[in-house]
């Protein structure tokens, strides 16, 4: 059975990281076209880099929770009959033990150089603006895809969702595409379609199947679950 499973902001809550649209959440804080755009980090990159670099220092604050470390065990049951595609940034997946995870909109701990294009696994700061390590031009932003910029490896992606049997979102409002559009590709290649989330979402009508409540209870139950099944 080949699984393909997608992951937002929710799945980091129980962890402390903000998510972006519920009440606390990031965008809250930020005007989405202040922060999250090209034309934002042209038109003022220290506002930028100071809302990434905040995000990236709060990472060594916050660990994995009961929903990522299911994930990691579906992986090591299931292997390559899992791809498992985040939307987000944060690099709590792989501290909670997967180690194949595409990030579509890129990763807090990585460096884009704007010269060279070369991407640099990065921990620190980038408002100080240091040099590329590749070719020493100081053109480092944030290697995170911004609305307006294409999703990394969609071809990846579309294949994967195009050869799916069970296509399941986990902690997404649904609100920002190509992503929220995944569950209906999935359906129509025949894959059936499951959503765990803490609420309806704006896709819940996509699904097959919506169960809500908390990620680090809903999905150590369905991985239970579907390990039980193999
Ligand atoms: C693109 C990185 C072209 C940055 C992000 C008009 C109509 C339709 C589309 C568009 C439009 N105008 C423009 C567009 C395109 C645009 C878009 O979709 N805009 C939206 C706002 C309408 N999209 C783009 O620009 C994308 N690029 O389209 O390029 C293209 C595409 C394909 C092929 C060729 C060309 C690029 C979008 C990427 C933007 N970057 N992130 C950063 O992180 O700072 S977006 C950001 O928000 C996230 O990455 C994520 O993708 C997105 C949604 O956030 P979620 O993860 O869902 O989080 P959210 O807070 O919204 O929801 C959390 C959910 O969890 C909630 O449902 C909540 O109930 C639940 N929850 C909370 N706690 C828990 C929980 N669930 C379980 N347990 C809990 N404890």
């Amino acid at each position: 059975m080949r699984v393909v499973v997608l992951t937002g902001a929710g799945i980091s809550a129980e962890s402390g990281v903000p998510t972006f649209r519920d009440a606390d959440g990031l965008w809250e804080g930020h005007r989405v076209e202040d922060v999250a755009t090209p034309e934002a980090y042209d038109a003022a990159p220290m506002v930028v880099h100071q809302f990434y670099d905040a995000r990236r220092a709060a990472l060594d604050g916050v660990e994995p929770n009961p929903a990522h470390v299911a994930l990691g065990r579906l992986e090591a049951a299931l292997g390559d009959d899992l791809f498992l595609v985040t939307q987000n940034i944060d690099d709590l997946h792989e501290r909670g033990g997967s180690t194949r995870v595409l990030h579509m909109h890129g990763e807090l701990r990585s460096a884009l150089c704007r010269a060279c294009g070369a991407r640099t696994e990065w921990a620190g700061p980038m408002g100080d603006f240091p040099p590329c390590p590749g070719c020493g031009v100081t053109e480092l932003r944030p290697d995170v895809v911004w609305f307006g910029e294409i999703p990394y490896e969609m071809d990846t992606i579309v294949a994967e969702l195009q050869r799916a049997d069970l296509f399941v979102s986990i902690g997404t409002s649904g609100a920002v595409y190509p992503a929220a559009g995944f569950v209906q590709y999935a359906a129509r290649h025949g894959a059936r379609t499951l959503e765990l989330n803490l609420v309806e979402s704006e896709g819940t009508s996509f699904f097959h199947e919506s169960r809500n409540g908390p990620a680090g209870t809903l999905v150590p139950a369905w991985v239970d679950e579907v390990l039980a099944q193999l």
